[in-house]
Protein backbone atom coordinates (compact mmCIF):
# COMPACT_ATOMS: atom_id res chain seq x y z
CA UNK A 1 0.00 0.00 0.00
CA UNK A 2 1.01 3.55 -0.55
CA UNK A 3 1.35 4.28 3.47
CA UNK A 4 4.21 4.77 4.73
CA UNK A 5 4.19 3.77 8.50
CA UNK A 6 5.93 6.21 10.63
CA UNK A 7 6.82 5.14 14.08
CA UNK A 8 6.00 8.22 16.60
CA UNK A 9 6.39 8.58 20.13
CA UNK A 10 5.05 5.40 22.23
CA UNK A 11 2.14 6.08 24.00
CA UNK A 12 2.58 4.47 27.43
CA UNK A 13 -0.12 3.88 29.06
CA UNK A 14 1.32 3.33 32.61
CA UNK A 15 -0.67 1.59 34.82
CA UNK A 16 -0.69 3.89 37.53
CA UNK A 17 -2.56 6.12 34.98
CA UNK A 18 -5.40 4.32 35.94
CA UNK A 19 -6.19 4.79 39.23
CA UNK A 20 -8.46 1.52 39.73
CA UNK A 21 -6.64 -1.97 38.82
CA UNK A 22 -8.99 -4.04 37.13
CA UNK A 23 -10.93 -7.11 36.89
CA UNK A 24 -9.49 -10.11 35.48
CA UNK A 25 -8.41 -8.54 31.68
CA UNK A 26 -7.95 -12.04 29.90
CA UNK A 27 -10.35 -14.79 29.93
CA UNK A 28 -11.12 -17.97 28.72
CA UNK A 29 -8.01 -18.74 27.08
CA UNK A 30 -6.02 -21.77 27.58
CA UNK A 31 -4.18 -20.62 30.63
CA UNK A 32 -6.50 -21.06 34.01
CA UNK A 33 -6.82 -18.07 35.70
CA UNK A 34 -8.35 -19.59 38.46
CA UNK A 35 -6.76 -17.80 41.04
CA UNK A 36 -8.21 -14.42 40.64
CA UNK A 37 -11.27 -15.48 39.44
CA UNK A 38 -13.98 -13.94 41.32
CA UNK A 39 -17.60 -14.31 40.07
CA UNK A 40 -19.07 -12.21 43.15
CA UNK A 41 -21.00 -9.79 41.25
CA UNK A 42 -24.09 -9.87 43.69
CA UNK A 43 -24.20 -6.24 43.81
CA UNK A 44 -23.11 -3.30 41.41
CA UNK A 45 -19.60 -2.29 42.84
CA UNK A 46 -18.00 0.70 40.43
CA UNK A 47 -15.38 0.02 38.41
CA UNK A 48 -13.61 2.40 41.07
CA UNK A 49 -14.76 -0.30 43.81
CA UNK A 50 -13.80 -2.73 41.99
CA UNK A 51 -10.25 -1.69 41.87
CA UNK A 52 -8.02 -3.84 43.76
CA UNK A 53 -9.85 -7.15 43.25
CA UNK A 54 -7.94 -8.05 40.38
CA UNK A 55 -4.23 -8.20 40.40
CA UNK A 56 -3.67 -7.16 36.64
CA UNK A 57 -4.34 -4.87 33.54
CA UNK A 58 -6.10 -5.76 30.75
CA UNK A 59 -4.04 -6.80 28.33
CA UNK A 60 -2.40 -4.34 25.85
CA UNK A 61 -2.33 -1.15 27.83
CA UNK A 62 1.21 -1.24 28.45
CA UNK A 63 4.28 -1.36 26.35
CA UNK A 64 6.41 -3.15 28.69
CA UNK A 65 5.29 -5.48 31.47
CA UNK A 66 7.28 -8.37 33.02
CA UNK A 67 10.67 -7.21 31.87
CA UNK A 68 9.73 -7.57 28.44
CA UNK A 69 9.19 -4.68 26.10
CA UNK A 70 7.45 -4.25 22.53
CA UNK A 71 10.09 -2.11 20.34
CA UNK A 72 8.39 -1.57 16.84
CA UNK A 73 11.80 -1.04 14.21
CA UNK A 74 12.11 0.94 11.73
CA UNK A 75 10.82 -0.68 8.61
CA UNK A 76 10.45 -0.28 4.40
CA UNK A 77 7.84 0.86 2.77
CA UNK A 78 5.09 -1.03 2.99
CA UNK A 79 6.27 -3.22 6.22
CA UNK A 80 5.23 -3.00 9.80
CA UNK A 81 8.64 -4.76 11.97
CA UNK A 82 9.20 -4.68 15.99
CA UNK A 83 10.59 -6.89 18.55
CA UNK A 84 10.46 -8.14 21.71
CA UNK A 85 13.07 -7.03 23.78
CA UNK A 86 13.55 -9.41 27.04
CA UNK A 87 14.19 -8.78 30.54
CA UNK A 88 18.13 -9.02 29.46
CA UNK A 89 17.64 -6.28 27.09
CA UNK A 90 17.89 -8.59 24.23
CA UNK A 91 15.40 -9.31 21.39
CA UNK A 92 13.57 -12.66 21.87
CA UNK A 93 13.76 -15.31 19.75
CA UNK A 94 12.06 -18.12 21.21
CA UNK A 95 8.27 -18.30 21.71
CA UNK A 96 5.25 -20.76 22.50
CA UNK A 97 2.77 -21.19 20.10
CA UNK A 98 -0.89 -20.21 20.97
CA UNK A 99 -3.28 -20.87 18.74
CA UNK A 100 -0.97 -22.23 15.85
CA UNK A 101 1.72 -19.12 15.65
CA UNK A 102 4.22 -17.76 17.97
CA UNK A 103 2.89 -14.51 17.62
CA UNK A 104 -0.45 -12.64 16.91
CA UNK A 105 -0.67 -9.09 15.69
CA UNK A 106 -3.74 -7.29 16.20
CA UNK A 107 -3.87 -3.46 14.94
CA UNK A 108 -6.77 -0.83 15.20
CA UNK A 109 -7.09 2.93 15.18
CA UNK A 110 -7.67 4.79 17.88
CA UNK A 111 -11.09 5.23 16.63
CA UNK A 112 -11.97 1.11 16.98
CA UNK A 113 -11.33 0.97 12.99
CA UNK A 114 -9.48 -0.49 10.79
CA UNK A 115 -8.89 -4.03 12.62
CA UNK A 116 -6.79 -6.38 11.37
CA UNK A 117 -5.53 -9.19 12.68
CA UNK A 118 -2.14 -11.14 10.87
CA UNK A 119 0.47 -13.03 11.89
CA UNK A 120 4.88 -11.81 11.41
CA UNK A 121 7.37 -13.74 10.53
CA UNK A 122 10.18 -14.03 12.71
CA UNK A 123 13.73 -13.74 11.50
CA UNK A 124 16.72 -15.22 13.23
CA UNK A 125 17.49 -11.80 15.25
CA UNK A 126 14.04 -11.69 16.92
CA UNK A 127 12.37 -9.05 14.47
CA UNK A 128 9.11 -9.79 13.68
CA UNK A 129 8.11 -8.62 9.79
CA UNK A 130 4.42 -8.28 8.38
CA UNK A 131 3.73 -6.22 5.38
CA UNK A 132 2.29 -3.13 6.74
CA UNK A 133 -1.66 -3.64 8.20
CA UNK A 134 -1.93 -0.44 8.35
CA UNK A 135 -4.46 0.91 6.11
CA UNK A 136 -4.48 4.28 6.35
CA UNK A 137 -3.96 7.64 8.23
CA UNK A 138 -3.88 8.10 11.46
CA UNK A 139 -3.15 6.95 15.27
CA UNK A 140 -3.05 3.38 15.32
CA UNK A 141 -2.56 0.85 18.04
CA UNK A 142 -0.71 -2.66 17.59
CA UNK A 143 -0.65 -5.14 20.14
CA UNK A 144 1.48 -8.16 20.32
CA UNK A 145 0.18 -11.38 21.69
CA UNK A 146 2.94 -13.62 22.37
CA UNK A 147 4.02 -15.72 25.38
CA UNK A 148 8.09 -16.01 25.68
CA UNK A 149 9.16 -19.38 26.13
CA UNK A 150 9.59 -19.71 29.76
CA UNK A 151 7.34 -16.72 30.58
CA UNK A 152 3.78 -16.42 30.85
CA UNK A 153 0.89 -14.96 28.05
CA UNK A 154 1.47 -11.17 27.34
CA UNK A 155 -0.03 -8.93 25.00
CA UNK A 156 1.79 -5.11 24.95
CA UNK A 157 0.82 -2.58 23.02
CA UNK A 158 2.23 0.30 21.18
CA UNK A 159 0.84 3.56 19.11
CA UNK A 160 2.01 4.32 15.86
CA UNK A 161 1.23 7.06 13.45
CA UNK A 162 0.52 7.02 9.66
CA UNK A 163 0.86 10.71 8.66
CA UNK A 164 -1.27 12.24 6.20
CA UNK A 165 -5.14 12.96 6.44
CA UNK A 166 -7.40 11.25 9.10
CA UNK A 167 -10.68 10.98 9.23
CA UNK A 168 -11.81 9.82 12.73
CA UNK A 169 -14.50 7.99 12.41
CA UNK A 170 -17.95 7.60 14.85
CA UNK A 171 -18.65 4.37 16.27
CA UNK A 172 -20.76 2.49 15.15
CA UNK A 173 -23.96 2.23 17.30
CA UNK A 174 -24.45 -0.59 19.46
CA UNK A 175 -26.32 -3.54 17.30
CA UNK A 176 -26.78 -7.07 17.63
CA UNK A 177 -26.69 -8.00 13.60
CA UNK A 178 -24.12 -7.15 11.45
CA UNK A 179 -23.06 -8.36 7.38
CA UNK A 180 -19.80 -9.01 5.93
CA UNK A 181 -18.87 -10.11 2.80
CA UNK A 182 -22.31 -11.34 2.47
CA UNK A 183 -22.36 -13.27 5.68
CA UNK A 184 -24.77 -11.94 8.17
CA UNK A 185 -23.84 -12.66 12.00
CA UNK A 186 -25.86 -11.85 14.85
CA UNK A 187 -24.76 -11.67 18.38
CA UNK A 188 -26.58 -12.44 21.51
CA UNK A 189 -25.80 -11.94 25.09
CA UNK A 190 -24.12 -8.53 26.27
CA UNK A 191 -20.61 -8.40 28.55
CA UNK A 192 -21.09 -7.38 32.36
CA UNK A 193 -18.20 -6.24 34.19
CA UNK A 194 -17.23 -8.13 36.70
CA UNK A 195 -19.29 -11.70 35.85
CA UNK A 196 -18.62 -14.15 33.33
CA UNK A 197 -20.54 -13.74 30.22
CA UNK A 198 -21.47 -15.80 27.13
CA UNK A 199 -21.90 -14.73 24.02
CA UNK A 200 -22.85 -16.04 21.32
CA UNK A 201 -22.08 -15.49 17.64
CA UNK A 202 -24.14 -17.23 14.92
CA UNK A 203 -23.13 -16.98 10.93
CA UNK A 204 -25.84 -17.12 7.94
CA UNK A 205 -25.16 -16.31 4.27
CA UNK A 206 -28.51 -16.16 2.52
CA UNK A 207 -30.61 -16.86 5.05
CA UNK A 208 -29.10 -20.22 5.62
CA UNK A 209 -27.12 -21.01 8.75
CA UNK A 210 -23.34 -21.66 7.96
CA UNK A 211 -22.50 -25.29 9.67
CA UNK A 212 -19.44 -25.91 7.81
CA UNK A 213 -17.13 -23.71 9.75
CA UNK A 214 -13.51 -24.21 8.89
CA UNK A 215 -11.15 -23.90 11.90
CA UNK A 216 -9.09 -21.03 11.70
CA UNK A 217 -5.87 -21.23 14.24
CA UNK A 218 -7.87 -23.82 16.06
CA UNK A 219 -10.98 -22.60 16.71
CA UNK A 220 -14.22 -22.18 14.82
CA UNK A 221 -13.57 -18.35 15.99
CA UNK A 222 -11.39 -15.95 17.32
CA UNK A 223 -12.83 -12.69 19.31
CA UNK A 224 -11.14 -9.77 20.36
CA UNK A 225 -12.41 -6.52 22.14
CA UNK A 226 -10.99 -3.54 22.43
CA UNK A 227 -12.44 -0.90 25.16
CA UNK A 228 -13.32 2.62 23.58
CA UNK A 229 -11.02 5.52 25.34
CA UNK A 230 -8.29 3.56 25.73
CA UNK A 231 -7.97 0.32 24.18
CA UNK A 232 -8.37 -2.21 26.81
CA UNK A 233 -7.69 -5.68 25.15
CA UNK A 234 -9.51 -8.78 25.75
CA UNK A 235 -8.66 -11.46 23.28
CA UNK A 236 -11.14 -14.44 23.88
CA UNK A 237 -11.80 -17.89 22.46
CA UNK A 238 -14.67 -20.16 22.70
CA UNK A 239 -14.92 -22.58 25.16
CA UNK A 240 -14.27 -26.00 22.87
CA UNK A 241 -11.81 -27.00 19.83
CA UNK A 242 -12.58 -28.39 16.28
CA UNK A 243 -12.51 -32.20 16.71
CA UNK A 244 -13.02 -32.21 20.51
CA UNK A 245 -16.47 -34.02 19.54
CA UNK A 246 -18.51 -31.79 20.70
CA UNK A 247 -17.95 -28.62 19.11
CA UNK A 248 -19.96 -28.24 15.89
CA UNK A 249 -19.08 -26.18 13.33
CA UNK A 250 -21.54 -23.66 13.13
CA UNK A 251 -23.81 -21.44 13.06
CA UNK A 252 -23.18 -20.55 16.29
CA UNK A 253 -19.91 -19.72 18.02
CA UNK A 254 -19.88 -19.08 21.62
CA UNK A 255 -17.49 -17.78 23.92
CA UNK A 256 -16.96 -17.05 27.42
CA UNK A 257 -16.09 -12.76 28.25
CA UNK A 258 -14.97 -11.00 30.99
CA UNK A 259 -14.78 -7.09 30.50
CA UNK A 260 -12.72 -4.86 33.15
CA UNK A 261 -15.67 -2.01 33.51
CA UNK A 262 -18.70 -0.28 32.00
CA UNK A 263 -18.54 0.94 28.78
CA UNK A 264 -18.34 0.53 25.15
CA UNK A 265 -16.54 -1.96 23.60
CA UNK A 266 -15.96 -3.17 19.81
CA UNK A 267 -16.03 -6.66 18.79
CA UNK A 268 -13.61 -8.38 16.32
CA UNK A 269 -14.95 -11.91 14.84
CA UNK A 270 -12.17 -13.52 12.90
CA UNK A 271 -14.33 -16.58 11.64
CA UNK A 272 -12.66 -19.04 8.61
CA UNK A 273 -15.52 -19.99 5.54
CA UNK A 274 -15.30 -20.85 2.10
CA UNK A 275 -10.80 -21.00 2.88
CA UNK A 276 -11.39 -16.75 3.93
CA UNK A 277 -11.36 -15.39 6.76
CA UNK A 278 -13.96 -12.64 7.50
CA UNK A 279 -14.01 -10.41 10.35
CA UNK A 280 -17.83 -9.35 11.46
CA UNK A 281 -17.50 -6.14 13.92
CA UNK A 282 -20.57 -5.57 16.99
CA UNK A 283 -20.21 -2.45 19.26
CA UNK A 284 -21.80 -3.45 22.65
CA UNK A 285 -22.35 -1.39 25.92
CA UNK A 286 -21.06 -2.92 29.10
CA UNK A 287 -23.33 -2.03 31.71
CA UNK A 288 -23.02 -2.64 34.85
CA UNK A 289 -24.75 -5.54 36.73
CA UNK A 290 -27.47 -5.76 38.18
CA UNK A 291 -28.74 -6.44 41.25
CA UNK A 292 -29.83 -9.97 41.95
CA UNK A 293 -28.80 -12.91 39.84
CA UNK A 294 -30.66 -12.06 36.81
CA UNK A 295 -29.23 -13.69 33.46
CA UNK A 296 -27.17 -11.59 30.77
CA UNK A 297 -29.66 -9.12 29.28
CA UNK A 298 -30.35 -10.39 26.20
CA UNK A 299 -32.97 -8.39 23.48
CA UNK A 300 -36.69 -9.79 23.75
CA UNK A 301 -36.83 -10.05 20.10
CA UNK A 302 -33.58 -12.11 18.61
CA UNK A 303 -32.87 -9.42 15.76
CA UNK A 304 -35.10 -10.09 12.76
CA UNK A 305 -32.65 -7.44 10.81
CA UNK A 306 -32.26 -5.20 13.19
CA UNK A 307 -28.94 -3.24 13.09
CA UNK A 308 -29.49 -0.01 13.97
CA UNK A 309 -30.66 1.16 17.78
CA UNK A 310 -30.02 -0.49 20.69
CA UNK A 311 -32.39 -3.53 20.82
CA UNK A 312 -31.47 -5.12 24.57
CA UNK A 313 -28.02 -3.84 24.53
CA UNK A 314 -28.45 -4.21 28.13
CA UNK A 315 -30.48 -2.08 30.57
CA UNK A 316 -32.82 -4.30 32.34
CU1 LIG B 1 -3.47 -14.53 15.53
Amino acid sequence: MRTVTRLAGFAVGLAAVFGATYGIGRVADTAPVAESRHDDATTTPTADERGGTGDRLPGGLLVSEHGYTLEPVDAPAGEFAFRIAGPDGRPVTRYDVAHDKQMHLIVARRDLSGFRHVHPELAPDGTWRVDTPLAGPGQWRAFADFTPTGGEPLTLGVDVTVPGEMIERPLPAPATSTTVDGYTVTLTGAPQPGRTSSLTLTVSRDGQPVTDLEPYLGAYGHLVALRRGDLAYLHVHPDGTPGDGRTRPGPAVTFLAEVPSTGSYRLYLDFQHGGRVHTAEFTVVADAAPTGDAPTPSGPAPTGGADHGTPGHGHN
